[in-house]
């Protein structure tokens, strides 16, 4: 290389080094001078109220779902429906005008809003979102502004009302569930392409608070809207409504709560705005899946919506494939609860109004366990201890209390318990038995060892530890090799 090469080589590198410099520079100011938005988050942090706390602390809640979808039950012509039941009307073999009629025989003979509150009761839920129009476009509420409800059926009670009522009087609290997107209104678009679409979808937008509104005068002891159906890019560009919206029915219903999933920012952003902060009272997007660690809630509140099948909120005839024991959707609760969020086991009545006997036995086996075991779950939070593989810590909210709910003990029957930093375990000792204290083994490290009594361990159960300040904590002796 002559002399003139290495100079030109070197002037190249220096230049992709400041290149590179600068851009680091202004990535940096950038991410420091967030985009100043005036649809996004109006809020950083959580919600600090007391309903917000109220909600923080139910543990554990019910979603139904049931329309006129739970009428084909997944099946047409003797053919399941390959996905979710309650989209059947989307299905390509589903003709044309059969769904949309469908409504005139919906007429739930059984349907007894009472015995579902006190069967949720049992089973220990302190929540219920009940669907009151799905995205089929139809309303269990007669409302003023469709004739595509109940009221036209043959059923004619209002359902919304009846099940608002029935679960209030146990003390179950009510979300109201609220797909956006409405497949029976003809205003409904996916997309905001020709100048038809926006003045056919600036109707849509009205229906919809007319409807939200209805929906809040009607049923005031509402403590929420659940929303559902927002993906589309006709609601994705709406981001200046969903928030006025959103700020109006506030106004409306103080204390509201209302999910990610309701607005969009004026970049059509979801869920987070473009300056990356959660639109919403909570995190509504762990759809059929739970969060693994306390770093992937990004520190905010959420729920998890869960089916018992695989798929299908609505009623299935056929549950393909496998189901939930009600071990895994009391395991499914309590990773929720040790991660700082709510589990929502969801229903699919029958077109009768009952439930099926398979859904029925969760419910009593969950509210058995429940019964016994609600300490850990009711109004806890995430403890910040290690997790371990026996199973779950929850800690319970302002007070010195750890839970350990154990899934699965090791053959040892030795439980290694590892408190956060500056705490100490002072007491522990199983939930059913608070008179005798379980002993610590201590381990050379921050951690000890519970023994557990010999027994047969045949349900999951829940240890109390009490626990004090204090403790510096020493790294954990490693032996020198
Ligand atoms: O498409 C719906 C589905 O049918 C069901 O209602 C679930 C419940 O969370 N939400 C939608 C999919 O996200």
């Amino acid at each position: 290389m002559t002399g003139i090469d290495q100079y030109k080589k070197n002037k190249r590198s220096l230049k992709s080094i400041l290149l590179a410099g600068s851009l680091l520079i202004s990535g940096l100011l950038s991410a420091q001078q967030p985009k100043v938005l005036q649809h996004g988050a109006h809020r950083v942090g959580k919600r600090t109220d007391v309903e917000m706390a109220t909600w923080r602390g139910y543990g554990m809640g019910q979603f139904i779902h049931w329309g006129v979808y739970s009428l084909f039950g997944g099946e047409l012509n003797g053919n399941y429906y390959n996905g979710a039941a309650e989209w059947i009307r989307s299905w390509k073999d589903m003709p044309n005008g059969v769904y949309d009629s469908a409504y005139k025989q919906f007429n739930p003979s059984s349907f007894d809003a009472t015995q579902w509150a006190k069967m949720a009761k049992q089973m220990g839920v302190r929540y219920v979102t009940f669907t009151t129009k799905h995205h089929d476009g139809f309303c269990l509420w007669p409302s003023k502004y469709t004739d595509y409800t109940i009221a036209n059926s043959p059923c004619k009670k209002d359902i919304v009302k009846q099940v608002v009522d029935a679960y209030t009087k146990e003390g179950i609290d009510v979300y109201l569930y609220f797909s956006i997107m409405d497949w029976h209104n003809p205003d409904w678009r996916y997309d905001l392409k020709t100048k038809e679409d926006s003045v056919a979808f600036e109707r849509f937008k009205l229906f919809t608070k007319k409807q939200l509104t209805e929906l809040l005068q009607q049923y005031p002891q509402t403590k929420g809207l659940w929303f559902d159906g927002t993906w589309d890019n006709s609601w994705k560009k709406s981001g200046a409504f969903t928030d006025t919206l959103e700020q109006y029915l506030k106004t409306l219903h103080p204390g509201l709560i209302i999910g990610s999933r309701f607005r969009a920012d004026e970049f059509g952003n979801r869920h987070v705005d473009a300056t990356g902060v959660l639109m919403g009272d909570y995190e509504q997007g762990w759809e059929r899946k739970i969060p693994k660690t306390y770093a992937d809630v990004h520190g905010n509140d959420w729920d998890c919506v869960m089916t018992i099948p695989e798929n299908g909120w609505g009623y299935q005839k056929k549950w393909l494939g496998h189901w939930k024991t009600t071990n895994e959707i009391l395991e499914m609760t309590a990773q929720c609860v040790s991660l700082g969020g709510n589990f929502v086991l969801n229903f699919g009545p029958k077109p009768d109004g009952t439930f099926r006997p398979e859904e029925v036995e969760i419910a009593k086996e969950a509210g058995e366990w429940m019964k016994i075991n609600n300490a850990a779950i009711y109004n806890c939070e995430y403890a910040g201890w290690e997790k371990q593989d026996w199973g779950y810590y929850t800690k319970k909210t302002n007070e010195n209390k750890v839970y350990m709910i154990v899934f699965n003990v090791p053959v040892s029957r030795s439980l290694k318990v590892k408190p956060s930093k500056n705490t100490l375990v002072d007491k522990a000792y199983l939930l059913t038995a608070p008179g005798k204290t379980l002993s610590l083994e201590k381990l050379d490290y921050d951690a000890s060892f519970i023994q557990l009594p010999s027994a047969q361990y045949k349900q999951p159960f829940v240890i109390v530890l009490e626990t004090k300040e204090g403790g510096e904590k020493s790294d954990e002796q490693k032996a020198k090799t």
